[in-house]
């Protein structure tokens, strides 16, 4: 219960802070958030706020701790952005942080600088869309985005996150992130449309070697004892799901329901299971399955591994009555200079009393749904020809670095390349442990990894790099939409922040 504790003094702190913005004074009706963490007694599992265009989003943070949150609607509580192909989304972010911080960031405190990143869109790097490399707000400025959501963006699961170099990573790990969702899945899995959707938010939570409930909370979460991986050090992060650590998912036995996960952590992958049930699979990283391939509508998996960034899109049936089942992440070796990555459970299935969902997204003459076949001959063209790029991950004490270059904000862009075609990339990870490989504004087809062709080549935007070996990917650099200056990088958020990333121009 010292966890409540500390949570409504917090809160109660955030409601008093003194702040640069009238907006971000704690507002009259306002609402603790929705999901508190809580060692013991679980809770049930809370929906994030669903919200339209127009949104406004206030960056803010605890005086005393330097804690980061986003605000909306008056209460800490990133919503679910949810946006029609074809629509502009427009987004105010007004940076209601203080100047002085009590978190550190890569350079020394963090200067509570803030933007937003719309992981996975194809559109627009240049302001006032995806752009985070000149759009950017100090504490008491305004960013005013207007994002042209293409009328082919593909259905599904995509996020935002705040994306300031070298401050990334602890906004990211406070929970300065989102989901957004683009309508029309059902178009490609009808039968998503009368399911109950869930939608799972995963970030982590630090726990600090100091504190006095971090060995109840790994055991809430059943941290093994024995370790994973070649990591021999104790785990310091443990995942919530929508903000609370180890909810209950309502589900009744044999009930379909649509879960539709983003691993917003900035540094843990999950490896993830839902014991006795398979997950049938229906879109990556936003993606339908059968968007570039109108025969493949679903994957049946044990398990599947989420890189941070990466989403998976999921039906998910509730075990037979008396079963006990979880969501789980299993152990994943992120290598000898990777930290610990250990198996946990991240929520429970439960069969409780749930509120009728009644809500059919079901449209009354959907459109049908627009597929993007590549011909076979084209993919094998660009598969065996060699590699246009080649992206190397290294790191020393000093930093992270990508082709042996360490990201600075005035650097020219590391690459170019002319619109209108697909380009065949290869990232090397000469280091010893894993990084996720994520291009701004591009999907890209994953089919090798370290030499050898993958049994299942994916579409993903976020891929991760095994240890001192190699991806090759299919780069889709054919929508003239991405023009502009952008940004591939580590997704492993505090490499960013110490350099693994570099820009590309889109010309
Ligand atoms: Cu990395």
């Amino acid at each position: 219960m010292m966890e409540n504790r500390l949570l409504t003094r917090r809160r109660n702190v955030l409601g008093c802070m003194t702040c640069l913005s009238l907006f971000c004074c704690f507002q009259p009706g306002a609402q603790a958030p929705p999901s508190p963490m809580k060692v013991s007694e679980p809770v049930l599992l809370s929906d994030p706020t669903p919200t339209r265009s127009p949104v406004l989003l206030k960056a803010v943070n605890d005086p005393h701790t330097g804690k980061a949150a986003i605000w909306f609607d008056g209460r800490e509580d990133a919503p679910v952005i949810r946006v029609k192909p074809g629509e502009d989304l427009r987004l105010t972010y007004i940076n209601a942080m203080s100047t002085h911080s009590q978190e550190h960031c890569v350079d020394g405190p963090c200067m509570n600088m803030t933007n937003l990143h719309f992981h996975g869109l194809h559109v627009s790097p240049d302001a006032p869309q995806d752009d985070v490399i000149t759009m950017m707000a100090m504490p008491g400025q305004s960013l005013h985005y207007t994002v042209n959501i293409p009328r082919d963006q593909p259905p599904g699961l995509y996020w935002y996150h705040t994306h300031p170099h070298g401050e990334s990573y602890q906004q990211d790990l406070d929970g300065m992130s989102g989901a957004i969702v683009i309508d029309g899945m059902g178009r490609y899995v009808p039968e998503i449309e009368h399911m109950r959707e869930r939608i799972l938010v995963l970030r982590d939570r630090a726990v600090e070697k100091n504190d006095p409930a971090a060995p109840e909370l790994r055991r809430t979460v059943e941290i093994p004892a024995t370790g994973c991986g070649t990591s021999t050090d104790v785990p310091e992060h443990i995942f919530t799901v929508n903000g609370a650590l180890r909810p209950r998912i309502a589900i009744a036995p044999g009930e379909r329901q649509f879960w539709r996960i983003v691993n917003a952590s900035p540094d843990l992958y999950a490896d993830l299971q839902v014991e006795t049930e398979q997950l049938e699979i229906v879109a990556l990283d936003g993606m339908p399955l059968s968007f570039h391939d109108p025969k493949r509508r679903v994957e049946f998996r044990g398990h599947f591994l989420v890189p941070p960034a990466s989403r998976v899109e999921a039906i998910v049936t509730g075990p037979k009555p008396g079963a006990n089942a979880s969501l789980r992440t299993l152990c994943f070796d992120t290598g000898p200079d990777g930290d610990p990555n250990p198996a946990m459970v991240l929520a429970d299935l439960a069969d409780v009393a749930q509120p009728a969902h009644g809500i059919s997204t079901a449209s009354v003459s959907p459109p049908a749904p627009a597929y993007k076949p590549l011909s076979p001959a084209l993919m094998a063209r660009i598969e065996n020809s060699p590699s246009d790029f080649v992206v190397t991950f290294t790191e020393d004490k000093k930093g992270f670095y990508i082709n042996d270059k360490k990201y600075g904000p005035s650097d020219p862009p590391m690459t170019s390349i002319s619109i209108g075609a697909f380009h065949h990339w290869r990232v090397v990870n000469d280091t010893h442990e894993v990084h996720p490989f994520h291009i701004h504004q591009v999907h890209f087809l994953a089919y090798a990894e370290n030499g050898r062709p993958l049994s299942r080549p994916e579409w993903l935007d976020t891929v991760n790099v095994p240890v001192e070996g190699s991806v090759d990917l299919m780069m889709d650099f054919t929508d003239p939409i991405i023009r502009g200056v952008s940004l591939f990088h580590c997704h492993l958020l505090s490499h960013e922040d110490k350099g693994m990333m570099a820009k590309i121009l889109f010309k």
